[in-house]
């Protein structure tokens, strides 16, 4: 089953928005099997965000993503991955659609809200960059079967 990583930023968490974005993904039906409250250190903010580090924002983007506890998560459904990108809107807020999470609740790049890994490679390498395999768990909802 496909897998996302999926982080509340450390502007989500201060801005009290954990139950809103949560509540997004779970009622598309996508299955939560990994969460943690974590204050990233510089090592692995450097690293998640490795790709980037040359560009001029690197910076101030490892500092503003280690200044504060994240909510990263792991979320597992079919196309996960895409279904994610599109729930959290584009990169810069100002040009998320509204109903996408980033084009409800934020206006600046720099303050984006949360993180959704872009291609199923890449969602494979961030959730073994930021979960052990032992606080991950797969289950299914034992309700009547109204997602298949
Ligand atoms: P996304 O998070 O939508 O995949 P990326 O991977 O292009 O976007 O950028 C990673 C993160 O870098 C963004 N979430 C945002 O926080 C930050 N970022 C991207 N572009 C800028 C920019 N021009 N200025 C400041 N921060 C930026």
């Amino acid at each position: 089953m496909e897998r996302t990583f999926l982080a509340i930023k450390p502007d989500g968490v201060q801005r009290g928005l954990v139950g809103e974005i949560i509540g997004r993904f779970e009622a598309k039906g996508f299955t939560l099997v990994g969460m943690k409250l974590i204050v990233a250190s510089r090592e692995l903010a450097e690293q998640h965000y490795g790709v980037h580090k040359e560009r001029p924002f690197f910076e101030g983007l490892v500092n503003f993503i280690t200044s504060g506890p994240m909510v990263a998560m792991v979320w597992e459904g079919d196309g996960v991955v895409a279904s994610a990108r599109k729930i959290i809107g584009a990169t810069n807020p100002l040009n998320s659609e509204p109903g996408t999470i980033r084009g409800d609740l934020a206006v600046n790049v720099g303050r984006n809200i949360i993180h959704g890994s872009d291609a199923v490679e890449t969602a494979n390498q961030e959730i073994s960059l930021w979960f052990k395999d032992e606080e991950l768990s797969a289950w299914k909802p034992c309700l009547t079967p109204w997602i298949v």
